[in-house]
């Protein structure tokens, strides 16, 4: 787990990550609780809103995405949101009890100009509501990492997806290295990171290992670690993959838990097909994370009052919303 005196490690080894990964359930279970609730109250969860602010006609080409322009999906390309609208949506998220208002763009970087001007706008916006700001907006370098930070940006959402050696059979058009710049950037600017992958993409237990290895390896951990389970968009490369073993994802966020212990764990995509008690088995191995509302960035996510019903229903208790700040919502 963590060294015995409680410090974080960053130099998990494939093969201690792999016996963590593969221990009997029970046990792995039980650690992942241990390393909980040494770090985290045992009952609270984080509700983050997700709205794509411009979405589709990616030029990128991850096999997953229902917004690469290369891929025929319901997801067709729309012009980028303007401030006024967005914030509508964010005064929603926070009236519903959201304190993190995640805005994402089918960018594969942020270039200079108006969009970007735009995009510091919605972010001064939403954190005059009194919520967390996070984006995710594809590459970014640094100077545009410290005028995010300066429009009061709280975190930057840029996944490494999966493991180095996966990486080059789902997205080719950028690489991990890419990947791995744009959260140096982010951290040097002082932006909370937060990034994570997807499970369920045709890769082996071996990729989800290397990846949470990797996550492990930054100094200091990612804040948020989101672990997606793939939504397998009609007309991507990945449609037909059939749908993971819940199993695996409670596998992978208790891995993810106790080579992070501090971090916040993110139970992500996918949980319109997870049961009620599979994600009771998912925050039971140390998510402490959702988003909440009806839609992700193109598909669908549970909607607010099946949420609201299992929070109550396993004692779950949503993150009280900063009105030290601001008293308007
Ligand atoms: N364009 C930016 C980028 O790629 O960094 C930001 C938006 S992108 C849609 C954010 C993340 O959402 C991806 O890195 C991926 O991990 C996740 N994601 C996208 N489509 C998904 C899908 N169909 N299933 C699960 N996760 C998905
Ligand atoms: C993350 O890890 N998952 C979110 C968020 N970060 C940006 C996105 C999930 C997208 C699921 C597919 C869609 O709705 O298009
Ligand atoms: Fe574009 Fe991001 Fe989708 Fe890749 S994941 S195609 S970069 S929107």
């Amino acid at each position: 787990m963590t060294t015995s005196n409680g410090v974080l490690r960053h130099d998990w080894t494939l093969d201690e990550i792999l016996a963590i990964y593969r221990r009997p359930l029970l046990e792995l279970l039980h650690d992942a609780q241990e390393v909980h609730r040494g770090h985290h109250p045992p009952n609270a969860v984080q509700l983050c809103t997700l709205l794509s602010v411009k979405t589709g006609g990616c030029s990128e080409d991850c096999a997953y995405c229902s917004q690469s322009a290369r891929y025929d999906t319901a997801a067709g390309a729309e012009r980028m949101m303007d401030v006024p609208a967005v914030l509508t949506h964010a005064k929603a998220a926070a009236e519903a009890g959201a304190t993190r208002f995640c805005m994402g763009a089918a960018w594969r970087e942020v270039k200079g100009g108006p969009a970007f001007d735009r995009v510091l706008e919605m972010v001064r916006g939403v954190k005059a509501l009194g919520l967390e700001a996070c984006c995710t907006l594809g590459m970014i370098d640094e100077d545009q990492a410290r005028a995010l930070k300066e429009a009061g940006l709280d975190a930057y959402n840029h996944n490494l997806d999966t493991s180095r050696s996966f990486y080059g059979k789902v997205i080719t058009t950028r690489g991990y290295d890419d990947r791995l710049r744009t959260l140096r950037n982010v951290r040097a600017a002082g932006i909370t990171v937060c990034s994570g992958g997807i499970i369920g993409m045709g890769e082996k237990v071996e990729d989800r290992a290397a990846l949470l290895q990797t996550l492990a390896s930054l100094d200091p951990h990612p804040e948020s670690v989101p672990v997606n389970a793939l939504v397998a968009v009609e007309g991507t490369p990945l449609e037909k993959l059939p749908p993971i073993d819940p199993l695996d994802l409670v596998r992978t966020i208790a891995t993810a838990r106790i080579l992070m212990p501090a971090s916040r764990v993110r139970l992500s995509a996918g949980r319109t097909s997870l049961s009620r008690e599979a994600q009771l088995l998912c925050f039971l191995a140390g998510a402490n994370s959702v988003f909440y509302g009806e839609k992700l960035l193109t598909t669908p996510n549970p909607g607010t009052s099946d949420d609201d019903r299992l929070f109550a229903d396993l004692g779950l208790q949503p993150l009280p919303p900063d009105r030290h700040h601001h008293a308007e919502v």
